[in-house]
């Protein structure tokens, strides 16, 4: 069993000194809101119960192929990583879940595993299987693919790696696989891209029909790297005709670094919401490719108009439509606590701002041909200073008010640089 690791009175005596303030900017926001027929406390709400899972390999700080700089702190193992989530939990309260990755996450007892989150108030979202690397002692390799292998007994392998998720992921209460393969190729001409796409179909429909009744498989797609001629699964087209293919349990997860520069992403989430296709998020921010960047850091915007399409799904179909959000970032010269605290303000950010449109107004405007106004009416919910309403939300659910400075001040980092070993700076890789 864990102790807490921020004390509840280090999140009190902060929340105290910036409640007055806060419920002041809370109320003024709230009779602007008033004037545009906007309930404030609606909006809160619909904050106050959002949640997203942060990535148990986002705790550590990330790298590139060049190298990794180590903090002081970091985390060593599951155990470790898992106190680093649950500080973004206490000062969030929006971040109850962590996603775990096979087998880089090493588990040697389960009740144990679950027994030590649940002190630490986290559960565990979708599990993760990793069929893009060759681990120690692993009998087949992954150098030409795995799902997608030429060769029988390799994709057998990776069968059964995916099934191990599954029952892993049972004993954990998960609900839900997500696939992510680097399957593909470097040269033209290296692979049959139809028949690579045969064995995909048929390796996931054994992964597929060892899905719990109550489980989802989330297809991951992204267009480039490690292979950098083609990928098996590159974009949203071959998922969701995948996901058509496999049954209703299988559906499509959207990373927003997985895209090539400039392409319109919210256009997608509309697609595959609109297909009942939609099965999750990996938020993070992107300036070229998958970079892994903080969620909201580069293109706030786009974020925005994403959570404008997911809201505008939910209004269409409140009962099933269901995503499950989560965070995969690598933090390269940034403590990943203090990273993902900022990202979970990022999308809870847009996601209030998109709360926030008239889609009355939009509606109108958009079947009235003017574009002006239709844009104007998503501009002045973007324009919107939407900050008192994170506040009062994380006040309200015992979280901190600010909790970057609650975190900041608490000495966490230090504190724990005085109990871990800190790794050396070897080595690189993906995140
Ligand atoms: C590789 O691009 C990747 O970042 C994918 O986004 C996966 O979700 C993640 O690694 C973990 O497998
Ligand atoms: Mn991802
Ligand atoms: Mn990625």
């Amino acid at each position: 069993v864990a102790t807490p690791v921020i004390t509840p009175d280090q999140i009190d005596a902060s929340n105290a000194r910036l409640e007055a303030e806060a419920v002041r900017d809370y109320a003024h926001l709230g009779e602007q809101l008033a004037r545009r027929g906007v309930d404030i406390e609606d909006i809160l709400a619909d904050i106050m119960a959002f949640k997203v899972a942060v990535p148990s390999w986002g705790m550590g700080t990330g790298g590139t192929r060049f190298g990794r700089y180590p903090i002081a702190g970091g985390p060593n193992n599951l155990f470790e990583k898992l106190e680093d989530c649950a500080v973004i939990q206490q000062l969030t309260k929006a971040t109850p879940r962590v996603s775990l990755h096979f087998p880089w996450d090493k588990v040697k007892d389960y009740d144990e595993l679950k027994g030590f989150a649940a002190s630490l108030d986290l559960g565990f979202d979708a599990v993760n299987s990793n069929t893009f690397q060759d681990q120690a002692g692993q009998s087949l390799s992954y150098k030409f693919g795995s799902l997608t292998h030429a060769d029988a007994p390799t994709r057998q392998q990776a069968i059964e790696h995916n099934l191990e998720c599954i029952e892993i992921g049972q004993k954990l209460d998960a609900k839900a696989l997500t696939v992510w393969l680097g399957d593909g190729s470097n040269f033209a001409g290296q692979s049959d891209f139809t028949r690579a796409l045969e064995r995909y179909l048929d390796s996931m429909a054994v992964v597929y029909a060892g899905l719990p009744d109550d489980w989802r498989v989330f297809m991951e797609h992204k267009l480039y790297e490690p292979a950098f001629y083609s990928t098996v699964i590159q974009d949203w087209g071959t998922s969701i005709l995948c996901a058509q293919k496999l049954g209703p349990k299988a559906q499509c997860l959207v990373d927003l670094g997985h895209h090539a520069p400039n392409v319109n992403i919210e256009m997608i989430v509309a697609r595959l919401a609109q297909f009942g296709k939609l099965g999750g998020f990996h938020f993070n921010d992107s300036k070229y490719g998958d970079d892994d960047l903080d969620a909201g850091s580069v293109n706030p915007f786009q974020l925005f108009l994403v959570f404008n399409e997911l809201v505008e799904a939910k209004g269409r179909d409140p009962q099933c439509f269901d995503p499950a959000y989560m965070l995969d970032q690598s933090h390269n010269i940034t403590d990943p606590i203090e990273s993902l605290m900022m990202s979970v303000n990022s999308i809870l950010q847009a996601f209030t701002k998109a709360l926030l449109i008239d889609r009355v107004a939009l509606r109108g405007h958009q079947d009235g041909n003017d574009p002006l106004m239709a844009h104007a009416t998503l501009k002045e919910a973007y324009d919107t200073d939407v900050r008192p309403i994170l506040k009062i939300a994380r006040l309200r659910t015992g979280a901190a008010i600010d909790p970057l400075g609650v975190y900041r001040a608490s000495g966490y980092r230090a504190q724990k640089a005085a109990i871990r070993v800190t790794q050396g700076a070897t080595g690189g890789g993906i995140v």
